[in-house]
């Protein structure tokens, strides 16, 4: 029997692109997992029962410990399974860094060019959801100048490309040398996206024919092992265990958090996304977690990154 504890449940969907940077992660450190698959588009109660209203894909769960963001999800992959590590170099700060580009302003490009591309062929509720969490309040304007704007979307992705084929010309395998890194499957998760939803993909990333080659490198890591498992049972699971993270507040936190303080924690964006209330758990420079309790559930602790993340004291 596995151990309800240890075991890491994925909460996510196949078509997800940031999910599949994770689904990529469990490959590069070959770690088994349960797979819980979730609803593409609100409402999606058994996930929010966990989280508290965060909304978005992927979350991990290992027993009361829910884990929002990828950013989070392999911070904590890595603590607990360190080997292999997803920094095999002796650079991880700034990969941490790179990251929050991948993370960021190029994954905000794929999904505009992917949006953008797709026009009236978007379902008008999927359109909605995506358009106004990607692209604001003003989405249906923003998703119409994506269109209009695609080679000018199409250039701005264009240069990074270059610059990552450029760094595998001489043969590596990864991104880093010859073994995998987070830094892979956060540049993964775009070009996967791009190559896989946009008629235009396969034709554009054929000019890079070393990123090609590391594409398919990254593919052959596989996920893992996963098997599947009923939203019903996570919950189970949640209500079963106890929270085992750590708790502390470090110090010179810019807004004096402390163990015990009420927040409410949302993704940093006009993204009209539910804050997260709980009290604090634990909080440094990286991380916020945050204790919380319901009759579905029971007590949970919900795990967010600090950069990218608004936490607002109540
Ligand atoms: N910064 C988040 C981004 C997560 C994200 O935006 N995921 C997309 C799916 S790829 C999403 O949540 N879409 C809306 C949804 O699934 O409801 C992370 O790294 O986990």
């Amino acid at each position: 029997m596995p151990d309800p504890t240890t075991e890491i449940i994925l909460h996510n969907y196949p078509q997800s692109p940031v999910a599949e940077k994770v689904r990529v992660a469990f490959g590069i450190k070959q770690l088994s997992w349960r797979n819980v698959e979730i609803p593409r588009l609100p409402p999606k109660p058994m996930l929010t029962a966990l989280t508290g209203g965060y909304r978005r894909t992927p979350v991990m769960q290992i027993g009361a410990d829910i884990y929002c963001d990828s950013q989070c999800i392999l911070r904590e992959l890595e603590r607990r399974h360190p080997t292999p590590t997803f920094m095999p170099t002796s650079e991880p700060g700034l990969m941490w860094c790179l990251s929050r580009y991948t993370d960021g302003d190029l994954f905000s490009l794929s999904v505009k060019i992917v949006l953008g591309s797709a026009g009236d062929d978007l379902p008008s509720d999927f359109a909605e959801d995506r358009g106004r969490l990607y692209i604001g309040k003003d989405w249906a304007e923003g998703l119409k100048r994506a269109n209009e704007q695609l080679p000018h979307l199409v250039a701005q992705m264009r240069a990074p490309l270059s610059w990552m084929d450029a760094q595998l010309r001489d043969g590596r395998s990864f991104l880093l040398g010859s073994d995998p890194a987070a830094i892979d499957a956060q540049m993964y998760h775009c070009i996967w996206f791009i190559r896989g939803r946009w008629d235009g993909g396969p034709e554009m990333l054929s000019e890079f024919p070393d990123l090609t080659r590391w594409e398919e490198n990254v593919r052959a890591l596989g996920h893992g092992t996963s098997h599947a498992m009923r939203a019903e049972d996570a919950i189970d699971q949640a209500k079963n265990t106890e929270p085992a993270s750590e708790t502390g507040a470090t110090p010179h936190d810019p807004q004096d958090l402390r163990v015990g303080t009420l927040v409410a924690v949302s993704p940093d964006v006009e993204g009209g996304e539910q804050p997260v209330e709980g009290k604090v758990r634990y909080a440094d420079a990286e991380t916020i977690a945050i204790l919380r309790t319901c009759d579905e559930v029971g007590t949970v602790c919900v795990h967010f990154p600090r950069s990218a993340y608004r936490v607002s004291v109540t």
